[in-house]
C-alpha cells in the first residue's frame, strides 16, 4: 500500500525561468528572452522589430504581425536573462536538492544552449553544461528528467522560418534531438517531448505568426510529427529511454447537473485530452476532425504522417496540475477568477491562491483516475505547486505553512489515487522547487519553492538561497514514501 517502493520524488524546472545565462556559452537568445516581466498576466510584453524597423510590443499571449521579429531593448527588464541563475548556482542548487533527498530532477533543455540559432550547428559549450549538471545529479543518485522543449524555440527559427508554421522545424528538433539523445543517453533515460503542448499557440512559445484556429492547428501537426519521430529515434538509440508527453490538465466540471453544462465541460476537457489522444493513442479523434471540418481547417499532412503518428505513440503521460475549473451554458452568468492562460471561472466550493487558481486536491485524484482509466498508461505529476508570496522574517525564517498544507493535500490525493482507484503513478515533481520566475506574469513573487531565492520583480537581489519551512516538510515525506505528511 502507498507509494512504490522507487517512486520518483522530486521537484521540477524548465531553462528559461531557472537558468539565465541567456547569452552564455555561445548560447543566442530565444523567443522566450524577449518578453519583459510585469506585474499579471497581460502586463507581459513581448518586444519586437516590425518590417518597417519600427521597435514596438505586444501582451505576450498575442502573435507578432507578420514580418515581424523579436528584439532584445536594452532599455527594459527582461527576467529570464538572468532568472534565477541555475547556470551558475547548479553545484549549490543540486545539493539543496540531494539534501531534501530527491530521486529525480526534472529540468528543460535550452534549445539555443545546443543549437544556438536552432539549425544544424552545434555548440559544444553547451552540450558541456548539461553535461555537467548531470553528472552532477548522478553524483548524489538524482535521476534527471528532461524536458525536450519547454516552451522556447531560438528565435532565428521564429524570425527566418516562422517557426513551428514551417516543417522544416520538424528536422531541425528533430537534429537537436538526435544531438542530445546521443550524447546523453548513458545518463538520462526519462524524457518528455513537449511541455504542455495543449499551450503552444503562440509567437513566444512556437515562433509562429498566425494564431488563427488554422495556424495554431497546422503548427499542432508538426508538433504531434515532431513527437512522433523523436519517440521513435529515441527508442532506437537506446531502447531503456522512456519518452513522455506533457500536458497541462485542467479538469472542468459542470457548474450544475443541467446536461448543457455537462456538454460545455465535456468540451472543454476534450480540448485537452485531444492532445493525448494523438500522442497516446496515435490518432486524431473524431469530434476534432468534425471540428475541423465546421470550421474549415485543413491540415496539411505529407504521405506517411498518419503511420508516423500511429507509430510514434509515448510511453507515459506526464501532465501539470494546479486547478480545476467549471463549464457553464451561460458564461455571462457565472464569475471568473484568475487563471493564467485562461480565464477560470470560480467555483463556489474552492478556495483560490492569490493568483485566482481554485486549490482542489481532490481535482488530482479526479485527473489521475480519469487519465488512467482512459490511457491505462503510467502517470507522472510533473508539476504541482502554491504560487505565494512568501515573506522573510528578521531571523531569515521563510514560514510557508499554505504552501505546506497545499502539498498534504495534493500528497495524499495521489496516495489515495494508487490505493483506491490503482492508478499506477511513477513519480511527482513539484513546480518550481527552488524559486524562479513565473512563466504567466515573469514574476518572481509568486514563489512555488522549498528552496528561497532572494531576488525581487526588478531583478535585485544577491540570488542567496534559503531553506523554507517546506524544505523540511518535504524531506519528511521523501525521507518516509509519503507516509508521513504532518507538519512538525
Ligand atoms: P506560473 C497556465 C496554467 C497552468 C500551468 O505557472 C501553466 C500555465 C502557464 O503559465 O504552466 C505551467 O509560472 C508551466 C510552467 C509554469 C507553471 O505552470 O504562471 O509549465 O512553466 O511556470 C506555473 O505561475
Amino acid at each position: 500500500m502507498g507509494f512504490p517502493k522507487n517512486f520518483l520524488w522530486g521537484g521540477a524546472t524548465a531553462a528559461n525561468q531557472y537558468e539565465g545565462g541567456y547569452l552564455s556559452g555561445g548560447k543566442e537568445p530565444s523567443t522566450l528572452d524577449a518578453i519583459t516581466g510585469g506585474s499579471h498576466t497581460t502586463s507581459r510584453k513581448i518586444t519586437y522589430k516590425t518590417k518597417e524597423g519600427k521597435i514596438e510590443s505586444v501582451t505576450r499571449e498575442k502573435s507578432l504581425p507578420t514580418g515581424a521579429i523579436g528584439y532584445i531593448d536594452p532599455e527594459q527588464y527582461y527576467p529570464s536573462h538572468v532568472a534565477t541563475d541555475f547556470y551558475h548556482h547548479y553545484k549549490e542548487d543540486i545539493a539543496l536538492f540531494a539534501e531534501m533527498g530527491f530521486k529525480c530532477f526534472r529540468l528543460s533543455i535550452n534549445w539555443s544552449r545546443i543549437c544556438p540559432k536552432g539549425t544544424d550547428k552545434v555548440n559544444e559549450e553547451g552540450l558541456a553544461f548539461y553535461d555537467a549538471v548531470f553528472d552532477e545529479l548522478l553524483k548524489y543518485n538524482i535521476e534527471p528528467v528532461v524536458t525536450i522543449n519547454h516552451f522556447d524555440i531560438p528565435m532565428y527559427l521564429a524570425d527566418e522560418l516562422d517557426g513551428w508554421s514551417n516543417r522544416k522545424v520538424i528536422d531541425y528538433f528533430l537534429f537537436f534531438c538526435e544531438t542530445i539523445f546521443k550524447r546523453y543517453k548513458d545518463k538520462v533515460k526519462y524524457w518528455m517531448t513537449f511541455n504542455e503542448i495543449n499551450f503552444l499557440r503562440s509567437w513566444t512559445q512556437i515562433g509562429i505568426h498566425d494564431s488563427s484556429l488554422q495556424g495554431k492547428y497546422q503548427a499542432a501537426h508538426h508538433l504531434f510529427v515532431a513527437s512522433a519521430k523523436v519517440v521513435k529515434l529515441g527508442h532506437q538509440i537506446n531502447s531503456d529511454f522512456q519518452i513522455g508527453m506533457m500536458v497541462a490538465y485542467i479538469p472542468s466540471y459542470p457548474m450544475s447537473c443541467r446536461p448543457e453544462d455537462v456538454m460545455e465541460s465535456v468540451q472543454f476537457n476534450r480540448e485537452q485530452e485531444f492532445y493525448i489522444d494523438v500522442q497516446v493513442k496515435g490518432y486524431y479523434p473524431a469530434h476534432k476532425l468534425k471540428q475541423f471540418e465546421r470550421e474549415g481547417v485543413v491540415i496539411k499532412k505529407e504521405a506517411g504522417d498518419d503511420e508516423l503518428i500511429k507509430e510514434g505513440t509515448v510511453d507515459y503521460i506526464g501532465f501539470s496540475y494546479y486547478m480545476s475549473t467549471v463549464s457553464s451554458a451561460n458564461p455571462d452568468k457565472v464569475k471568473f477568477v484568475g487563471g493564467n492562460q485562461m480565464p477560470a471561472v470560480k467555483n463556489p466550493y474552492l478556495e483560490e491562491s492569490d493568483w485566482g487558481w481554485g486549490v482542489d486536491p481532490l481535482g488530482l485524484r479526479i485527473s489521475l483516475s480519469k487519465l488512467y482509466d482512459r490511457y491505462n498508461i503510467p502517470l507522472f505529476v510533473v508539476e504541482n505547486g502554491f504560487g505565494a508570496v512568501d515573506t522573510v522574517e528578521s531571523d531569515g525564517a521563510i514560514i510557508d505553512d499554505y504552501r505546506i498544507d497545499y502539498f498534504k493535500k495534493h500528497v495524499a490525493a495521489m496516495k489515495d489515487a494508487i490505493d483506491l482507484d490503482g492508478v499506477d503513478l511513477i513519480g511527482y515533481t513539484p513546480w518550481g522547487c527552488i524559486d524562479l520566475v513565473s512563466a504567466g506574469t515573469g514574476e518572481m513573487k509568486k514563489r512555488y519553492g522549498f528552496i528561497y531565492v532572494d531576488l525581487d520583480d526588478h531583478g535585485q537581489g544577491t540570488l542567496k538561497r534559503s531553506r523554507k519551512k517546506s524544505f523540511n516538510w518535504y524531506k519528511q515525506v521523501i525521507a518516509t514514501n509519503g507516509e508521513k505528511l504532518e507538519n512538525n
